[in-house]
């Protein structure tokens, strides 16, 4: 009778311990899983612009402004879905088309973005699935370039709010 209590109180210690010691476990898996927003919630902003040796506002080399730096997108993987999301960061309805091979001359310092994949529905660039900021295989004659339609979008208006406020990912 003695032993038998004695087994079930070794038990419950048992069972405490176990509680006590993978609860902190479990609730770290919970943290972790369910809530988990999407990249694009976490998407930092970015500014874009083009540039380089252009005749009209509404094209050139495609720059992005990230960590404090503007850096330019390389080609690889570039499409007009992607040109659309550059156009309509920066006002206009749609890309009309997007250009290889530094066309608008090769940028320097920072290639931010390479093997960029958009869908055409993203906000901005950095929603954008590519290979992560300044991960790159491409030199500065593949800095890709876009042509924006010239019509913009009614009432928009630019926000460069939070521009400096760009964080590391
Ligand atoms: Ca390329
Ligand atoms: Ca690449």
């Amino acid at each position: 009778m003695e032993r038998s209590l004695d087994l079930t109180f070794n038990h419950c210690l048992f069972a405490l311990f176990l509680s006590v010691y993978l609860s902190p476990l479990s609730l770290a898996q919970y943290e972790h899983s369910p809530d988990q927003p999407s990249q694009a919630t976490h998407a930092p902003k970015i500014q874009v612009r083009l540039v380089g040796t252009k005749k009209k506002h509404n094209e050139g080399r495609v720059e992005v402004f990230y960590n404090g730096e503007w850096g330019t997108v390389c080609d690889d993987d570039f499409s007009i879905s992607a040109a659309n999301v550059v156009c309509r960061q920066l006002g206009y309805q749609e890309a009309v088309s997007w250009i290889p091979s530094s066309k608008y001359g090769k940028g320097d310092g920072r290639i931010w973005l390479d093997n960029v994949y958009c869908t055409g529905k993203e906000a901005t660039l950095a929603e954008c699935t590519s290979n992560g900021w300044g991960v790159s295989d491409c030199k500065h004659t593949e800095d890709v370039g876009v042509v924006c339609s010239e019509r913009r979008i009614p009432g928009f208006k630019f926000d460069d709010s939070e521009v400096n406020q760009v964080k590391r990912m």
